[in-house]
């Protein structure tokens, strides 16, 4: 990976900024979906396209690709919407999100879009998928890192806990686990459901290096992911602390916007939000 200079800095931060804009345009024609997460998660995956993952976008099978998995898919409006912006395939497919025989579900399917790498909505599943493919990615001496994206309400899964005993154990090195950690879930805040801290102690406990950072701050994502690169011995868990549903004020830090979207006036608020957030960021770089 390249050192982040400040220029491509503000760069991926503008581009961030048209990610947003897109996530919520799409939901808001689609009239379903979750909002929370993929805004939370945009700042991540905008660091993932445009600095972190060695890929093509234009030949999105390319073998020595680094494998980027969604553990937790409902969250796949940031990801389609960073995918486009990158050019994996044209923005006015943006529109079809949800719609039958679209290429975007409402989960990944990676037979319907190339560049995906497994379909992904039960919880708790990407975990052991990432695991998997990075001991495999091992035996073979493969060039590239797997990368998996899982939420905080992943964590309640014990499916998560078992494939991280197993990347424990084979010391998978290649592999970097990135947890939501946005404190919210379906139906409530992550603490009142099923109480996860202290989170890094457990990790620390199945043997896990533990970094954390600001999942929002490209930066210090960034620099969470160059400081992983650089353990050895055993794999790396970065706990990205994440506002959810950030850029729209009346979403962040709101359960409730887990899976609904916002229409008519809440629709167009959103918008102007992120449009003037969006304008903002550009001229603080000009
Ligand atoms: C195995 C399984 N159980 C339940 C669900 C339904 N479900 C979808 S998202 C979700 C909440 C998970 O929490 P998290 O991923 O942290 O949500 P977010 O932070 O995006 O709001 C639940 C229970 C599911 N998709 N899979
Ligand atoms: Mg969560």
């Amino acid at each position: 990976m390249h050192p982040l200079h400040d220029d491509k800095l503000k760069k991926l931060e503008e581009r961030a900024a048209v990610i947003r804009e897109d996530i919520i345009k799409m939901l808001i024609t689609a009239s379903s979906g979750h909002s929370a997460g993929s805004l939370g998660l945009t700042d991540i995956f905008t660091a993932f396209y445009f600095h972190i993952l060695n890929h093509k976008p234009k030949n999105p099978n390319w073998s020595g690709r680094d494998r980027l998995i969604l553990s937790n898919g409902h969250v796949c409006p940031a990801r389609y919407a960073a995918m486009a912006e990158a050019g994996y395939f044209s923005k006015t497919k943006l529109a079809t999100l949800r719609k039958l025989d679209s290429p975007l579900q409402g989960h990944p399917e990676p037979h319907r879009l190339a560049g995906l790498e497994t379909t992904s909505g039960p919880l708790g599943e990407g975990t052991s998928q990432a695991a998997g493919l990075a001991y495999a990615a091992k035996i073979d001496k493969a060039p590239w890192r797997v990368y998996c994206i899982l939420s905080d309400g992943e964590l309640q899964e014990g499916q998560t806990w078992e494939a991280l005993l197993f990347a424990a154990k084979y010391k998978l090195n290649n592999c970097t686990f990135i947890v939501d950690r946005n404190n919210i879930q379906i139906e409530g805040r992550t603490e009142d459901v099923m109480p996860l801290e202290p989170l890094a102690k457990k990790f620390r406990a199945f043997n896990f290096h533990v970094e954390e950072c600001a999942g929002n701050d490209i930066r210090d994502f960034v620099n969470a992911i160059e400081r992983a690169q650089e353990i050895t011995e055993q794999p790396t868990i970065i706990i990205a602390y994440t506002i959810p549903g950030r850029g729209v004020d009346f979403m962040e830090n709101k359960f409730e916007w887990h899976g609904k979207t916002p229409v008519g006036l809440e629709a167009k608020l959103a918008l102007n939000e992120l449009r003037t957030l969006k304008g903002k960021i550009k001229s603080e770089h000009e």
